[in-house]
């Protein structure tokens, strides 16, 4: 039977061309901090904690009421994530707690009503635009406060019985949730200069997304077009069936195992990760990744052609945790010298064999080839059929020469230090002939 592919519709009339061109700094850059910040920084037990302990919105008023993140910075906030190597960063403008970092004129319940009496966002834009990294917006389109919005499966106010749900729902009009919705994502395309990315969250098949038209997501990404022509949209308004429903796959806390495709075709993804488990902070998570485990995250997503937005879950006083300051001093101790080997690099070209223990990454304007030690060899490391494909090596780390030589077998040879550069993982920078 001739396999028919489906003819990907697309929304838009960009060019592969023009879309890359638009995506251009974001593949680049590789190198992100999201930032969960809302009302459950203050319970601290995860950004869940309404729908994972089944709190009422009664009893959730407590944390609205007495919400005032006095010494909210976003000055510093910008400092430490530039310092970590980021280049861009993604921020909860309402996770789906319903609450709103934003001054919106479609409800009351935001930051602006609290004892903060501030618009959170407008200054965290501001100071990171000023820090020089490009600025996203994270919008929840679940809205767990929204008295329209679906009481569904993960809804704090389900039910026990499932029989109880169209009780529950009677007089929920999704049609208002929608109106709300797109007003709010106007508010955010239009008041706050120009957004680089949006980061929406999320569909889940069978409950909300398509299946129900929940979001309205064609009218809605059409109007984001239009407001911000440059604009990166990531992948959960369930428009998969667009080839340009969202530019980029967004897989999130596991290792991806490979580059993402779309009907055999590569496509461009960022996976966003997690310092503890939590995305909100979570005082008492124990899970925290040591610098080297996230050093890996952020090498294995380059070397497999992808992004890595690492997350931030700031305090309800507006701090980053000593924790979180420990690992983002951690990524930037060894950004500093060696993100050489992650800003416009990707996957490595095939005739380059990945030794054991190494990850290898490329930079395809410079030619040059960067293998990341995982484990540190003794003396000796060999390249796989790299025999006379190199002209010189180096350490990334302080710019010193690594000596090599050809093996009979066709292979190159490296002759390293025998102790241990002084980084949590040692890149070697190969310049190819
Ligand atoms: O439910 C959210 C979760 O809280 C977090 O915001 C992540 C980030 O990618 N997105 C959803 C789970 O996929």
């Amino acid at each position: 039977l001739l396999q028919v592919h489906s003819q990907d519709k697309k929304i838009f009339n960009e060019t592969d061309a023009q879309k890359e061109e638009r995506l251009a700094w974001w593949v680049n850059d590789r190198f992100g901090m999201f930032i969960h910040w809302g009302l459950y920084s203050m319970p601290s037990r995860h950004e869940w904690v309404k729908s994972n302990e089944h709190i009422t919105d009664s009893a959730y008023q407590k944390y609205f009421d007495l919400y005032n993140p006095d010494l909210y910075n976003p000055r510093e906030w910008a400092r430490q994530a530039k310092a970590a190597g980021m280049k861009y960063a993604v921020i909860t403008t309402k996770h789906h707690e319903g609450f709103c970092l934003f001054d919106s004129k479609f409800t009351d319940y935001k930051a602006t009503n609290t004892a903060a009496k501030r618009d959170l966002i407008k200054e965290w834009v501001d100071a990171f635009r000023a820090e020089g990294l490009k600025v996203g917006f994270y919008y929840s389109l679940i809205d767990w406060h929204h008295p329209d919005y679906t009481i569904d499966r993960v809804h704090p106010q389900r039910p026990n019985d499932p029989k109880d749900y169209d009780k529950l729902n009677k007089g929920r009009d999704m049609e208002k949730y929608r109106a709300y919705l797109k007003n709010q994502v106007k508010e955010l395309m239009s008041n706050y200069g120009k957004i680089d990315i949006l980061w929406t969250d999320f569909s889940f098949p069978g409950e909300h997304g398509k299946d129900h038209n929940d979001w309205n997501s064609l009218e809605l990404i059409k109007m984001i077009r239009k407001l911000q022509p440059g604009i990166i949209i990531n992948d959960r308004l369930d428009l998969g069936e667009y080839e340009d429903g969202g530019d980029f796959a967004t897989p999130e806390q596991y290792k991806v195992s490979e580059w993402p495709t779309r009907n055999g075709k590569r496509i461009h993804w960022e996976t966003c990760q997690t310092f503890s488990g939590s995305w909100g902070y979570y005082r008492d998570e124990t899970s925290w990744k040591d610098n080297k485990q996230l050093l890996v995250l952020l090498i294995e997503s380059v070397s497999k052609g992808g992004n890595l937005l690492l997350n931030v879950g700031p305090t309800s006083r507006g701090l980053f945790d000593a924790r979180a300051q420990d690992r983002l001093k951690g990524m930037g101790e060894w950004m500093q010298v060696n993100g050489r080997s992650i800003y416009g690099c990707t996957e490595a070209l095939a005739e380059f064999k990945r030794p054991d223990n190494s990850l290898l990454t490329y930079n395809p304007t410079t030619k040059r080839l960067y293998v990341h030690l995982l484990d540190y060899p003794l003396q000796r490391f060999e390249l796989p059929g790299m025999k006379g494909k190199v002209k010189y090596a180096q350490l990334l780390n302080d710019g010193s020469e690594v000596k090599m030589h050809n093996t009979d077998k066709g292979d190159l040879a490296l002759e390293l230090p025998v102790r241990k550069p002084d980084v949590e993982i040692p890149v070697i920078e190969l310049i190819l002939q």
